[in-house]
This record gives C-alpha cells, sequence and structure tokens, in this order.
C-alpha cells in the first residue's frame, strides 16, 4: 500500500503527489522485499530513514561489502532477493564484490546503488563520488538495470527481481542516480506504475524423454553416486530430494552447502567415503552441483581409471558439457526434475548393488573410526581435531542452529568433521572460497531464520568483516563467533628469513579477540581448552547473546593452504 501520509501538498490544490523515494520503497513492499543491508550515505540516507519508517526492516553495516555478503546469503535462504544498498563510487564498488560473488555461487540477490548527476558523469566533469557505475556493474552480474524516471521504477524493480531468481539465479545491479529519488509524480499514477512480479521464478519442467534417459543410465550403474549441491539446497524440495535418493538407493555425497539436505550420518551418505566414491563410481548424478574445481573438473586423479557416465540435473542447459560429456543432461528447475525423476522411477526400482553399498559402508566406517580419537583430545593448547570435535557435539545437540564457516583449515577440517542434520544450516565461502563471507552471513542467517548462529572463522578470516560484531552487537543477535586463532594464516610458525618484517602469513601473537568483542558490550570469553570451548559455546547457545570465543589453537596445528595446498603454483626453480 502507498503511504498517504507521506505525500506532499500539491502545489495544484487537489492532485496527490509521490515521490521516487516511496515509489522504490512501495516497489519493494509489493514484491514481499522487506529486508535491506546496507551503509547510508549520500544519496540513499533518507531512502534509508523512509524504508525504516515504511516497516522495511533496515539493517545498517559498518562495512558495504558485509552488507552485499548478508544480502547474498538470504538470497540463498529464502529463494527471494537479497537486498544490499550502498552509496556511489566507492559504495558502489565495496558491494561489488559481493554481487560478483553472489553471481558465482548462483544466489538471486539485488545490488541497489545511489548514483550521481548521470550528465556530469557522462560527460567526466567531476562529480562527487562521479563514476559510470551501471558498465562497471555489467560483467560482474547477472544484469544490470538504470531507472531516469518515477514512472518507470515499478518495471525496474520487476525487471531486476524477475532477472535475479528466474531461471539460474544470480546478483543483478539496479542503479538509482540522485535525481531519480526527489523525483514526484501523480500519486495514483505512481500506484498504478508499480508491478507486482507474478511468479518470478517459473518452473521449467523437463523433457520426459531426457527424465526417461537420465533413469536408464542410472539403472544400468553398478557403482551409482549422486553428488548433491549447493543448488539442491536452494531449491528447497528437500523432501522430493530425500525421496528420490532413498528410492534409488545410490550413495550421495554432499558438497559443502548441500549437506545436512539428508543427514551425514543418514547409511547412504558417503561423506566420509569420498575419495572411495569419486574413484570407483562408474554413474554420477549431479544434483545442483557443477563439475567445477571444487569437484576436480570431473576428470583426472580423483575420479581414477575407472570410466564413468554423468548425469547432470541443472536449470542451466549452458552448464552440461562444461569440463566432460554429460551423458544424461536433464533441464530444468530441482524441484521439477527431481519429482518427475520420483514418478518415473515407479513402484519397482531395483536397489543398488550390494557388493557397491558395502565397500562404501565399509570404507566410510574406517574414516570415521580413524577420525574418532582425534576428536575426543582434550590438549591445551587446541588442535583443529580436538576444538571440532566440541563443535560438533554441540551442533549434533542442537541442529537447528546455523552453522558459518569460513578460513583455511578452519574451513576444511570443520566441513570433515562437523556433521549436518537440516538443510541449509551450513553457509560458507561458496564457489570462490572467498574469505569475508563470515559476518555478513552470520548476520543475515539470523535475521532471515530466527535461528541461533555459530560462526566458526579462521582468526584471518574473521580479519575481513571483524568490524561487524558492533552490528551484531547493536542489533542483538543470537549469534556466537568462534575464532581459532592460530596466530595466522595457516600456521602462525612462519619467519621471515631475510629481514625484520614478520613473515606474511603471520599475526601478532597471543591476540585477544575476545577483547574487542567487549568494547561493543558482548561476551567475550578466552578458551585455552576443548573443556572451556564447551562450556562457553553452550552458554552462549542458550543465552543468545552475542558472543566471540577466542579459541587458542597451536600455531603449528595447520597446514599450508588447508586441504588446497595442490592447487599453490610450483616453479623448478628453488624456492627463496
Ligand atoms: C578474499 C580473499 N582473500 C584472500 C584469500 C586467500 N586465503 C585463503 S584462506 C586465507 C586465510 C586462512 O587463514 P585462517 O582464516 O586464519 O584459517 P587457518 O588455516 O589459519 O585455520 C586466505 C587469506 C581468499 N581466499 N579470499
Ligand atoms: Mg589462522
Amino acid at each position: 500500500m502507498l503511504n498517504t501520509a507521506t505525500k506532499t501538498e500539491a502545489t495544484n490544490a487537489h492532485e496527490e503527489l509521490t515521490d521516487g523515494f516511496h515509489l522504490v520503497i512501495d516497489a519493494l513492499k509489493l514484491n514481499g522485499l522487506t529486508t535491506i543491508y546496507g551503509v547510508p550515505g549520500i544519496p540513499i540516507t533518507d531512502f534509508g530513514r523512509m524504508a525504516q519508517a515504511e516497516g522495511i526492516r533496515v539493517i545498517s553495516f559498518r562495512h558495504e561489502q558485509n552488507a552485499g555478503y548478508a544480502a547474498a546469503i538470504a538470497g540463498f535462504l529464502t529463494k527471494k532477493p537479497g537486498v544490499c544498498l550502498t552509496v556511489s563510487a566507492p559504495g558502489f564498488l565495496n558491494g561489488l564484490t559481493a554481487l560478483a560473488h553472489a553471481t558465482t555461487n548462483c544466489f538471486p540477490m539485488i545490488l541497489i546503488s545511489g548514483s550521481s548527476e548521470r550528465e556530469i558523469v557522462d560527460l567526466q566533469q567531476g562529480d562527487y563520488e562521479e563514476m559510470d557505475q551501471l558498465a562497471i556493474a555489467k560483467p560482474l552480474c547477472k544484469a544490470a538495470f538504470r531507472v531516469l524516471h518515477a514512472a518507470d521504477i515499478g518495471i525496474g524493480l520487476a525487471r531486476a527481481i524477475r532477472a535475479a531468481v528466474s531461471g539460474r539465479p544470480g546478483g543483478v545491479y539496479l542503479d538509482l542516480p540522485a535525481k531519480l529519488f526527489g523525483q514526484v509524480m501523480n500519486a495514483e499514477a505512481g500506484r498504478k506504475s508499480l508491478v507486482k512480479v507474478i511468479d518470478p521464478a517459473p518452473a521449467q519442467i523437463p523433457a520426459p524423454s531426457a527424465v526417461k534417459r537420465a533413469l536408464d543410465v542410472l539403472k544400468s550403474a553398478k557403482r551409482p553416486l549422486i553428488i548433491l549441491g549447493k543448488g539442491a539446497a536452494y531449491a528447497q524440495a528437500d523432501d522430493a530430494i530425500k525421496s528420490f535418493v532413498e528410492k534409488s538407493g545410490a550413495p550421495f555425497l554432499p558438497m559443502s552447502m548441500a549437506k545436512g539436505l539428508l543427514p551425514d550420518l543418514h547409511p547412504q551418505c558417503a561423506g566420509a567415503a569420498r575419495s572411495t566414491v569419486l574413484k570407483d563410481a562408474d554413474v554420477v548424478m549431479l544434483i545442483g552441483a557443477r563439475l567445477n574445481w571444487l569437484l576436480s573438473h570431473g576428470k583426472g586423479k580423483t575420479w581414477g581409471e575407472a570410466p564413468k557416465k554423468f548425469i547432470q540435473v541443472d536449470i542451466e542447459p549452458k552448464e552440461m558439457d562444461s569440463n566432460v560429456e554429460i551423458v544424461a543432461p536433464l533441464v530444468g528447475d530441482i524441484g521439477s526434475c527431481v519429482s518427475a525423476l520420483l514418478d518415473a522411477m515407479g513402484g519397482n526400482w531395483p536397489a543398488a548393488p550390494t557388493d557397491w553399498l558395502n565397500a562404501v559402508k565399509a570404507k566410510r566406517e574406517e574414516n570415521v573410526a580413524k577420525m574418532a580419537p582425534r576428536l575426543m583430545n582434550n590438549n591445551s593448547p587446541m588442535d583443529y581435531h580436538g576444538a571440532l570435535g566440541v563443535l560438533r557435539t554441540i551442533i549434533k545437540e542442537r541442529p537447528d542452529a546455523i552453522l558459518v564457516n569460513e578460513g583455511a583449515n578452519t574451513l576444511d577440517l570443520a566441513r570433515g568433521v562437523i556433521d549436518m542434520y537440516q538443510p541449509r544450516k551450513r553457509l560458507d565461502v561458496g564457489t570462490w572460497g572467498v574469505m569475508g563471507i563470515g559476518m555478513g552471513s552470520a548476520i543475515a542467517a539470523s535475521i532471515e531464520t530466527g535461528k541461533p548462529v555459530l560462526a566458526v572463522e579462521g582468526d584471518s578470516a574473521f580479519g575481513f568483516s571483524g568490524m561487524e560484531i558492533e552490528t551484531i552487537c547493536r542489533y542483538r543477535l543470537p549469534i556466537c563467533v568462534v575464532i581459532f586463532n592460530n596466530d595466522g594464516i595457516y600456521r602462525g610458525t612462519d619467519v621471515n628469513s631475510a629481514g625484520s618484517d614478520p613473515a606474511t602469513t603471520v599475526f601478532v601473537k597471543g591476540s585477544r579477540y575476545d577483547k574487542m568483542m567487549e568494547a561493543f558490550g558482548g561476551t567475550g570469553v578466552n578458551a585455552t581448552s576443548p573443556d572451556e570451548l564447551k562450556r562457553a559455546v553452550n552458554e552462549a547457545m542458550d543465552s543468545g547473546k552475542p558472543t566471540l570465543i577466542n579459541a587458542v589453537i597451536d600455531p603449528a596445528a595447520g597446514s599450508e593452504s588447508g586441504r588446497i595446498g595442490n592447487l599453490n603454483p610450483q616453479s623448478v626453480l628453488r624456492k627463496k
């Protein structure tokens, strides 16, 4: 509904007017976009105030990049575009990394940035925060639009929403020049100009022949494997996916953010036998997962010698054959595809071959048994396994909590150790392995779901968004941040052999990140053993109070680049 109370009096006695500010607000509300993540300033300060006054939740951050990451993950969690709001040039650029991240990860997001005077920008006459933002945004997002007339705000936002969520979701840039906000027009005409987007992400039904082809290949498998990607988690087709996986009887492997779609302790889960199933499977069905670097492009050593057939379920036809031949492409939205597969499987789908299931089970049990004692150590200072063993139990006891996770060792080891039990509860660095998503993701997860959040952060990773702990305290969010403090990036033991400057990967030794939290009125705890860590996290999760725990980790415990050290370039020349 348009808020008529705020409309200016007409010069023409009876005409009721509205303006750009209110049309943007009304257009957002009409489309159910009721949360904005951003940083205020010219030309959007008043817009933020007015939006707040009219019932939109405006979460004000300390840096646009974190607001952007919040919007991106809000899109993943809700299937509605997360909205990030920034000022022009520098604010816009700060938000752009997150927009590109959203696009890369297929999260729907709209970056709305105020921009400077078009006439001055286009003649490059040096306006306040002058920049041709639309041109810069274009290559980094799915679509980019600029609105010049108040009467086009409705259609502009409609285009942005549809572009963000339809087909393969992604980031959209919406450029709103300063002058637009102050433009006035007849209120009734304004009301009529708004567009409520109908069916913004239409179902894309797969062809029955493609469904049959996929099932024929799956049925022919001696060693089938299903890989679930975060596209499958995004789809919110949880029940259908679970039924399909169970009916197929095949082992499944969840990618990082698909963990919990089916519980990690499900008898078919092959998470703890990853290398075995990738090497030995003969038919691999990808559901909302891409054959990018995270899956070694579907070829090479990781995938072993055994010939493989790939089935791929994805909404984007261009994804097929991106790296290897896909013998059964199934193009459509994940929900429709999985339902169609289930229907076409009928009532007597054959069980998966027992020798394969037994082989996977044996490997899984062997790996779990190997890991178990390491997770129970109570060493001080802690190693990763001792600390993660505690957090693993805490998530088991609190399966509806959301886990945010970033770092190198802190990420790779937590992903392997902490089992997830429910869909969309694990939020992490995504396709790029980007550091900095931590506090933005934690804040959005809390705001969007109302659930408690546990953020497990490397000390380096945390530094990218650390100032947002003030935001967490300001909004009193039930977020517990645990910093795995090993004095540096990967390890805290590096030495610079050539001079007095510290090595590039080390930080101040013995830092007390918990004291930062106390500065903003939150709870800070220094934990030096798994027992202390356990007590502190449980207290934080029980109280719901913003808490930061400095978990002291042995600086020698980690390894270079965590699990992906092999991606570091090597030269035949000796390392200096
Ligand atoms: C935006 C960005 N900058 C830099 C990197 C490179 N990088 C990868 S992991 C990492 C930090 C790892 O250290 P930490 O978070 O302390 O985790 P640890 O391995 O020490 O547990 C960095 C800087 C990145 N991935 N993303
Ligand atoms: Mg570290």
